[in-house]
């Protein structure tokens, strides 16, 4: 039998990346030396360390994040490096986040946490089937070793020395509207009408780069957003809050007060002269503040409280990669390419030559490795630390967010991540499309994203690029839902997307399944500050819960929280899907908040029919989910009332977690715990709920179905905290 154990190994000088925080005593805190790591053979050269592994028939490999790839990356070839990478194709190695957390998954959990800021190449079993290769780039590194029975048992070790998992406000809970870009302050305010006139629950809407001037951060466009503090509470009176972007290059151009004292404290990452390194990005010539000197973290944190003092509550920042278009060096060498290939003939050599060296400009190796990072007094190239770049940009914004007001809770996610920023922000999922497939890769991303530690995040639901159908954004709703982050992005040319955008019937079932993610948010937030709060995951694999032989291989359906499953449609024309159903479960198939049709299931697969206006839900044995009511925004949502649902075989004790959702203040157990029973009695199921002293809750009404399919309803309230269900058929509803 294994035994739950942590183990660090460590070669030469790692570079102190925070990304472990709470590492428990009796771990070594030097670490062993990396010879003495067993599960892998080690090869160190001057310049890299090979690990390999020989699979055993069963092995699966879990993890690493923000990947293409599906639960089981064996077969796989991944690249930890944090790319600006538009197309989210079969063959990419890499996303924007690099999360070097693994686990080799076969009679026992291996888990592993490769502490390193460079490239890391994986080769999972691709080059030969049977081996799994792991070269990293670099000699200094840090190696965290898990070892536990279960997937689920060693992810919760590599949780607990990471730290807590950033914690959005409540309201981050609720519906964000997106797009790249509402150019006007109008264009806003016409959002927020339709939004309202068709009734539907929205939070928040997005300021994509072009409210800033010429794309200068800590800017807002006067032509464009006239009087941007009196709009900002114009929108927050209708319930809106607005989010803007913040990109990580900053502008070159004097006179620009963000330039000028970059330049005058030396804040910028200096090229191979001492001088600051130029890139091009949205604003044009820009320079990339060193997030890794503690000063320009401070300094640059300190300049979101240009748009928190104006109003604004939360920023999602972007590009930090970071991501290059080109610089001038490479295009002033490109252009002397051009000029000599002239001589050239004009077949197909010389063009694809030009083709390939113009398309190589963006984002290039080259560039990475000309320019540099004061870490601890030392320049270091920037390569060699790469992927550290956007968790220091979003810990700058956090800890100057925490400078602003230490209680407030401030909506923040990043699009590059490394593991240690999630205990700052979230990230969501980057520039997707609007094809199917990728409702299905958001599917395989929620799990292995949250397994890294990163809890707040989602997709751009509709998808970025390309143009979404109204069927597309229906489906892809009916699982984003689930997701912590619910957003709604498309790019510049794409088609509108927003749930008014389409015909009648459309929006109609858009609003019934947004106003249903607004009745589960109890559940959600419930279930999602128990696993910050407890290192276990939100959204998980079957896997992760039964352990079984057959659910390895099922990843499209996912657990949220302890009680619930999901099997969404995310193919076109689909009129059902198959489910499997690991246990007997009580679905509930629902067209919006009624608690209706409600059928229970048994163990085994189901064919389970689904119309376009369905969302099933699936309730494990002897759980439950807490229900609230719908209002325009998550504030509004009337807190007295709950109801639950739940499916009885023998009884039901589930507690449901709440707190002020604003403030830092369940940081000191100001929270709110609610306890619910139903037990078998002679009389029948007999219900009670534990009310919290403290909560503004009044009454829950229960509502419960037995195996034989019997349903049971009944109101409990501060007076009446225990009482007998009474039978109700499903028709009387
Ligand atoms: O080069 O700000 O991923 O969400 O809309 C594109 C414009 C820059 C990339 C982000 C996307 C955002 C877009 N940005």
């Amino acid at each position: 039998m294994t035994k739950n154990n942590i183990q660090l190994y460590r070669n030469g000088h790692p570079i102190e990346t925070g990304a472990v925080v709470e590492l428990p005593k009796q771990v070594e805190k030097n670490g062993r030396s990396i010879e003495a790591l067993s599960f892998f053979k080690q090869t160190i050269t001057a310049e890299t360390i090979t690990l390999s592994y020989g699979f055993e028939k069963e092995d699966m490999v879990i993890g690493l994040g923000e990947t293409v790839k599906g639960l089981n990356k064996r077969g796989s070839e991944l690249v930890a490096f944090c790319a600006d990478e538009p197309e989210h194709l079969p063959n990419k190695k890499s996303l924007y986040g690099a999360h070097n957390f693994f686990v080799v998954l076969g009679k026992v959990a291996t888990g592993f946490f490769i502490d390193f800021p460079g490239t890391i190449h994986y080769d999972i079993g691709f080059t030969h089937k049977d081996v799994f290769d792991i070269k990293i780039n670099g000699t200094d590194v840090a190696i965290y070793k898990f070892e536990a029975p279960t997937l689920k048992e060693v992810t919760h070790l590599f949780l607990s020395i990471i730290g807590q998992s950033y914690v959005p406000p409540k309201w981050g809970f609720g519906y964000q509207q997106c797009r790249w870009s509402y150019e006007t302050a109008d264009d806003i305010r016409r959002i927020g009408k339709d939004m309202r006139e068709a009734n539907i629950p929205c939070d928040t809407i997005y300021l994509d780069i072009d409210y800033m001037e010429r794309f200068k951060d800590f800017t807002t466009c006067d032509d464009k957003f006239p009087d941007f503090e009196n709009f900002v509470s114009e929108m927050k009176d209708q319930g809106f809050r607005l989010i803007p972007i913040i990109d990580a290059g900053v502008k070159i151009e004097e006179g620009y007060d963000v330039y000028e004292e970059g330049i005058r404290d030396n804040h910028f990452c200096v090229n191979d002269e001492g001088k600051p390194f130029v890139a091009a990005v949205w604003p044009g010539l820009v320079h990339f503040p060193d997030f890794f000197k503690e000063e320009t973290r401070q300094w640059f944190g300190d300049k979101y409280k240009v748009l928190t003092d104006v109003g604004i509550e939360g920023f999602w920042n972007d590009m930090n990669e970071p991501a290059i278009f080109y610089t001038p060096k490479r295009l002033k060498a490109f252009y002397d390419h051009v000029e000599k290939s002239k001589e050239k003939p004009l077949d197909i050599y010389s063009f694809f030559d030009l083709k390939g060296e113009a398309e190589s400009l963006s984002s290039s190796p080259e560039d990475y490795r000309s320019f540099y990072h004061e870490v601890g007094g030392e320049l270091v190239r920037h390569d060699k630390v790469h992927n550290l770049y956007g968790y220091f940009m979003t810990q700058s914004a956090a800890q100057g967010l925490e400078a602003i007001d230490a209680d407030k809770r401030f909506l923040l996610f990043s699009r590059a991540s490394y593991v240690g920023m999630h205990r700052y922000g979230g990230i969501w999922m980057g520039d997707n499309d609007s094809w199917w497939e990728h409702i299905e890769l958001s599917m395989k991303l929620l799990p292995a994203i949250n397994m890294c530690g990163f809890m707040y995040t989602g997709p751009d639901t509709g998808g970025f690029q390309s143009d979404a159908s109204g069927e597309l954004l229906i489906r892809w709703m009916q699982f984003s839902i689930f997701a912590p982050l619910l957003r709604n992005h498309a790019a510049l040319s794409s088609r509108d997307q927003e749930p008014f955008s389409f015909e009648e019937a459309t929006t109609e079932t858009l609003k019934n399944i947004i106003e249903l993610r607004y009745s589960l948010i109890p559940y959600l937030y419930s279930s999602y500050m128990k696993a910050a709060l407890e290192r276990s995951v939100y959204a998980a694999n079957l896997i992760m819960a039964y352990n079984d032989k057959r659910t390895r291989e099922i990843e499209d359906q996912l657990l949220i929280g302890d009680s619930l499953m999901i099997a969404p449609i995310y193919k076109q024309n689909r009129t059902g899907r198959m489910v499997y159903l690991p246990e007997d479960m009580l679905l509930w198939n629902t067209k919006g908040t009624a608690v209706d049709s409600l059928e229970v299931m048994l163990a085994g697969d189901h064919f389970v029919p689904i119309t376009l206006a369905e969302v099933p839900l699936f309730i494990r044995p002897d759980r439950g989910i807490i229900l609230g009511s719908v209002a325009e925004t998550v504030e509004q949502v009337d807190a007295t009332q709950l109801t639950f649902l739940g499916y009885m075989k023998t009884g039901i004790e589930e507690s449901y977690y709440d707190d002020d959702g604003l403030t830092k203040a369940y940081q000191q157990n100001q929270s709110q715990e609610t306890t619910i029973r139903v037990l078998q009695s002679d009389e029948g199921p007999k219900a009670s709920v534990d009310f919290d002293q403290e909560s503004e809750l009044m009454n829950v009404k229960i509502i419960i179905m037995d195996k034989t399919g019997q349903r049971y309803e009944g109101t409990l309230t501060r007076e009446a905290s225990s009482i007998c269900l009474e039978k109700v058929s499903q028709y009387d509803n």
